[in-house]
């Protein structure tokens, strides 16, 4: 808690800072002085996650950003900076992915990272404990088969901005009847068996977990989802308190995490394909298209 409370005054006093230097005599637009502008900070969000990760690998991997900083805080407070930037059509660099709404919502563009620190392609893979085939065959057998089109994911994500996920997830499963039999064939009635699903707390998990939810819940299980770090989630599958994550992103993302229990955990295959992680920013700033085009604080 007191790390959230401080995050947040942080962003709220970068924000007066940004806004400050704005008003300056800073509007020629080149590069050096939107780097400035931005208090050479890239938006990042919870510290947990892959992304915020990856992103410090980046300060620390290319000179130019010498000097600059990742400003952690959680994947809603990004998004608020990010919509107060843009509706002053401010300079922002913020740590994005997709699947994500904001894509569809903004006009952004990932900035080229010709170090390939972020990776190129990511995809979500689904873990099971050791000893799920055997205590639960049905549930593994669905978890086994499951698989989203990222476009599904995503314009799912953009339905929950204003409309609650549970109703979202029936919806999607009354209207993707073909697919969900697919995976439930020949599946007999879980008999109200438990299954706990360990997941991370971003929308696009929320979607696939919830998804998943219905489908079990339909045959008979009873499910159970807990919102955790990526840490964790992989942590309460190795040691089998968690039955199963659906959460998972590959490689780079979480490519540590998942080296580190490999050998306690079933991995069942992808489930989602052609993710991404990056820095992203604003269409309008036009001279910022690669990491390499922000500048260092030093210069
Ligand atoms: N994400 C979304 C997560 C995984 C899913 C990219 C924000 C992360 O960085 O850990």
């Amino acid at each position: 808690m007191g790390m959230w409370k401080s995050s947040v005054l942080f962003v709220g006093l970068s924000f007066v800072l940004v806004t400050a230097g704005c008003g300056q005599d800073d509007s020629s637009g080149d590069s050096a002085s939107v780097s400035g502008q931005l208090e050479h900070t890239i938006t990042g969000i919870e510290p947990g996650s892959g992304a915020y990760q990856a992103t410090e690998d980046a300060l620390s991997q290319y000179n130019n950003l010498t000097g600059w900083q990742q400003e952690s805080s959680s994947a809603m407070a990004m998004l608020t900076s990010l919509e107060n930037a843009i509706s002053n059509e401010e300079p922002i660099v913020v740590s994005a992915w997709s699947p994500h709404f904001i894509f569809a919502k903004y006009d952004l563009k990932y900035l080229e990272d010709p170090k390939g620190v972020f990776g190129e392609e990511e995809y979500v893979t689904t873990i099971a404990r050791e000893g799920l085939k055997e205590d639960k065959p049905g549930a593994y057998t669905i978890l086994d088969r499951f698989e989203l089109d990222i476009s599904d994911v995503e314009s799912f994500m953009l339905t929950i901005q204003d409309q609650e996920i549970e109703a979202t997830a029936e919806n999607w499963v009354e209207d993707n009847q073909e697919t969900v039999n697919e995976w439930t064939k020949g599946i007999e009635d879980g008999g109200g068996t438990s299954v706990d699903l360990a997941m991370t707390p971003w929308d696009d998990q929320r979607v696939s977990a919830n998804i998943m939810k219905v489908v079990l819940d339909q045959k008979g299980y009873d499910t159970s989802i807990t919102p955790v770090d990526p840490a964790v989630m992989f942590e309460s599958v190795a040691n089998g308190e968690s039955d199963a994550s659906l959460a998972p992103w590959m490689p780079i993302t979480h490519g540590d995490l998942y080296a580190q229990y490999e050998d306690s955990f079933e991995d069942l295959g992808k489930n989602v394909t052609g993710a991404k992680i990056g820095l992203a920013v604003p269409e309008y700033m036009e001279d910022v298209n690669s990491i390499k085009d922000l500048k260092s604080a030093e210069q």
